[in-house]
């Protein structure tokens, strides 16, 4: 049986993995004060609102510039292998971000030093709008975890079941001293890239529909249903009570403050300077003379 991850294992994310904070046990509520900026939010409202991270379930923000987590997650890997923790580092990445330098950086590192560490890459065949054919020349983006000594795999990235399997199965050969995996699953992204791209601008609508047809969900779906633990009619009663979840949970966090202005000078320093605290007097006189400054 594989082992899954652990609690002490460290997430870094990439644009699309948002949904492993509420996995491993970010009370939704939290989440959601993320998103608004509000004063339950642990960043203070300082972070994009889609850049959810908690260090109470080990995930990391994930950035904006595409790449940067990536060596980042291969010196957290070495860390918590120097510090004798039997943790081990989850990264994602898009096929767009295997042109990156830090990629490449990234896994050379792991591979000369053995980094406990699984690089998954989420090849949907785009990043935005440029095929992953015009991305690299390589045949699979796998094969590039070979120029630097990793194991490479390849999935059905449209398959839970063999994604989890071989998720499961390089964590435990990273957890047991055998070195970083580079697994490509491969999918597609249905969506759009982000609210400002329209993708009938550079792929066909047959295409789109190729792959609707392969729909990991419904397939899962089918699977469950087939082992006698699914139907058609459980999925209608868990989607309803997740949205009567979100609805409570939307209602509950509508209602919170935002952050305290003072806040803005939190967590940079661990003794604030003195020019820093002359400020933020200054501020708390402003605001308290101004009442649409006020934070609540
Ligand atoms: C270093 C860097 N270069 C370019 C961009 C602009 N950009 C934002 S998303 C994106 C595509 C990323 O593609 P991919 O990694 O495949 O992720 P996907 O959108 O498919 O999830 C690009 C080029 C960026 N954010 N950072
Ligand atoms: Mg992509």
């Amino acid at each position: 049986m594989y082992k899954r991850q652990g609690p002490d294992d460290w997430i870094f994310p990439a644009l699309r993995e948002g949904a492993v904070l509420l996995v491993r046990g970010l009370p939704l509520v939290t989440y959601l004060a993320q998103l608004f900026g509000s004063a339950r939010d642990p960043l203070k409202g300082r972070q994009m609102p889609n850049h959810v991270a908690s260090r109470s379930v080990n995930v990391v923000s994930w950035s904006s510039c595409i790449g940067t987590q990536l060596p980042h997650a291969v010196g957290a890997a070495l860390a918590a292998a120097k510090l004798g923790s039997n943790a081990v580092v989850l990264a994602f990445l898009g096929d767009g971000a295997t042109s990156h330098p830090d990629f490449h950086a990234a896994l050379n590192f792991a591979g000369v030093f053995r980094a406990p560490v699984v690089f998954v890459c989420q090849n949907n065949q785009y990043a935005i709008s440029l095929p992953s054919t015009r991305q690299t020349a390589s045949s699979t983006f796998a094969e590039k975890a070979r120029a630097y000594g990793l194991t490479e795999a390849r999935i059905d990235g449209n398959d839970a079941i063999a994604v989890y399997a071989g998720i499961a199965d390089a964590l435990d050969r990273a957890r047991g001293g055998g070195g970083a995996t580079l697994i490509e699953c491969v999918t597609y992204r249905l969506g759009a890239h982000s609210s400002s791209d329209d993708p009938s601008l550079y792929r066909s609508a047959a295409e789109e529909a190729s792959w609707r047809e392969r729909d990991p969900i419904r397939r899962l779906g089918r699977h469950l249903e087939r082992e006698g633990v699914g139907s058609a009619a459980r999925d209608r009663e868990i989607d309803a009570a997740l949205d009567a979840e979100l609805e409570r949970a939307l209602a509950e966090v509508e209602q919170d403050p935002r952050p305290a202005l003072e806040t803005l000078f939190d967590d940079v320093y661990a003794r604030v300077p003195w020019h820093l605290v002359e400020q933020r007097a200054e501020l708390r006189r402003v605001a308290g003379s101004r009442p649409e400054h006020r934070s609540v």
